[in-house]
């Protein structure tokens, strides 16, 4: 990890310098003005390839997005390690691949803490750093441990504190799951002691009525799943009762999001921060705030793709008018690839009206083709980055080692095993990021620069990795196809399988995917 820092310093004349300076003369201000930028994950949830105006789409409003891509480098083939939520967090937090350790799969909202919190992470290294660090938004990563399970009405850990964050204001799991409830710091937000919050993912609890039950009381209906507890007028997975005075507002909630990152940046103005934004948006339920909805003519789905663009917009105003914008690097990214319905009837399937949610991939959430992981995926640091379009290889996965190398931090030895220093990819020094990538779908796929094998089993799988509706056809995952080899120089879309033409490069790929996997 060492020799990463090194060649990464090698490849910026004034980095080296500024943190040879801060090194000899102790001089923490040169090295927070050149090498401890502040760093800010703008992480969106389920938003595609081609769901933002600069990647293509025409029917949703994007213009922050947009102005961080035209001052900044915006990648082409930047991916999440993961094409649905947990796994993805669990690596871009952790610098390693989920499909390494079990029980890193969508989870429900009542899971342990899945990261293991003697483990180095992106937040605990950036601290050691000398960063501020948080967490707001969507977790999805448990909380508690198997033996003692969070208790909803006491110190919720651990969590995101035990983990490397200084501060955290969380939904503990989904917008579509229970418990419905913010989590501040390891506490429910608003709770009142008399109405203790009670939460199961076996059976109903308490007398709330449910989506199943109730369907006269929604407001939206469900398409699939989502028909256990209504909480404002919308049944969610998982049953709840209690809380009534903490439940969240699901209309505000961008809002309510984006103010809680810009104080975090006010308080923290003057010293290096790291902040994690994990929106809600876009995924299910969709319910934009009324000033959204009705905005595109996509539905509810298009709607928050305007509402995170603006969440993201009142951060980035922040840095502006605290003037700290040239001393902040800003992601822009998302957890995994579009999915149109995922479970309720908000008319996001009926009004899709040629907007293509992952571009010109094939696939999107949940699948193995390039729709599911590769998203859009944007670096500005106004000075350092050059504005323009990079087609490295990179992953969120990488964020861990290149930012020890950044901030020359050196990694223990058992740390962050998958993450690989592309700082000079995403600095824009370097067109090249990295040679391979697995990708994970529900298969692994392996990418070697721009050959890519999905690595399936003949037959479909009984179950596909989310819990899929009975009666819709099956979604296109990839899975079931046994081997898959694609040139995406050629094949962008993924549709000329060549693993019979080409029987070399699919051992050649396999091979290097089984050593990748033992490593
Ligand atoms: C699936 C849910 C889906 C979504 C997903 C997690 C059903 C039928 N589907 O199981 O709605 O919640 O899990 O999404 O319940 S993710 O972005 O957090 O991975
Ligand atoms: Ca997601």
């Amino acid at each position: 990890k060492w020799l990463y820092a090194g060649t990464a310093m090698k490849s910026s004349p004034a980095l080296f310098f500024a943190t040879f300076a801060a090194f000899v003369f102790g001089v923490s201000a040169t090295a927070h003005a050149a090498s401890k930028p502040n760093i800010i994950i703008l992480y969106a949830d389920d938003l595609g390839y081609g769901d933002v105006g600069c990647y293509g789409a025409t029917a949703v409003h994007t213009p922050n997005i947009d102005r961080l891509a035209k001052e900044g480098l915006r990648f082409t083939d930047g991916h999440a390690a993961a094409a649905t939520c947990t796994p993805s967090r669990y690596a871009i937090l952790t610098g390693e691949y989920a499909w390494r350790k079990p029980g890193t799969n969508i989870l429900p909202g009542d899971a342990a803490l899945i990261i293991d919190p003697q483990r180095t992470t992106l937040p605990s290294m950036l601290k050691g750093a000398g960063y501020a660090t948080c967490a707001i938004g969507k977790w999805h990563l448990g909380l508690g441990t198997k033996d003692t399970p969070v208790n909803w009405n006491g110190d919720i850990k651990p969590g995101p504190h035990e983990i490397g964050f200084d501060y955290s204001f969380i939904l503990p799991a989904t917008g579509d799951r229970v418990p419905c409830v913010y989590v501040e710091n390891g506490r429910v937000l608003n709770l009142d002691p008399k109405d203790p919050i009670e939460v199961s993912y076996q059976h109903k609890v308490g007398n709330e009525p449910t989506g199943k039950e109730n369907p006269d009381l929604l407001k939206m209906q469900y398409s699939h799943g989502h028909d256990a507890t209504i909480v404002n007028g919308v049944s969610r997975i998982g049953w709840m009762s209690g809380g009534k005075a903490a439940i969240w507002n699901d209309q505000e909630m961008s809002d309510t999001l984006a103010k809680k990152a810009v104080t975090f940046i006010e308080q923290h103005k003057d010293q290096p921060f790291f902040i994690y934004f994990a929106t809600h948006d876009i995924h299910v339920p969709r319910l934009p705030h009324p000033r959204f909805a009705g905005k595109t003519p996509l539905g509810p789905r298009g709607d928050v793709i305007d509402e995170v663009d603006d969440a993201f917009g009142q951060v980035v105003a922040a840095l502006d008018r605290l003037k700290i914008a040239d001393n902040t690097i800003v992601i822009v990214s998302s957890d995994n690839g579009p999915v149109v319905d995922d479970g309720y009837k908000d008319d996001a399937v009926q009004k899709l009206d040629g907007h293509k949610p992952a571009g010109p991939f094939r696939g999107g959430k949940y699948t193995s083709w390039e729709g599911g992981t590769r998203e859009p995926f944007i670096v500005r640091w106004p000075g350092h980055v050059k504005p323009g379009v990079s087609d490295a290889l990179v992953c969120q996965v990488d964020f861990l080692a290149s930012f020890a190398a950044l901030t020359g931090q050196t990694l223990p030895e058992d740390a962050a095993p998958d993450s690989m220093n592309v700082l000079p990819a995403l600095l824009g020094e370097s067109k090249t990021g990295r040679e391979t990538l697995i990708e994970q779908g529900g298969p692994l796929s392996i990418r070697q620069g721009l050959w890519k094998l999905i690595v399936a089993q003949k037959a479909p799988p009984k179950k596909p990795m989310a819990l899929e509706d009975h009666d819709r056809p099956v979604r296109d995952t990839g899975a079931g196809g046994g081997l898959q080899l694609f040139n995406l120089a050629e094949d962008i879309g993924e549709k000329k399988n060549l693993a019979e033409q080409q029987p070399d490069k699919v051992k050649e790929l396999q091979a290097l995917l089984e050593k990748m996997r033992a490593a």
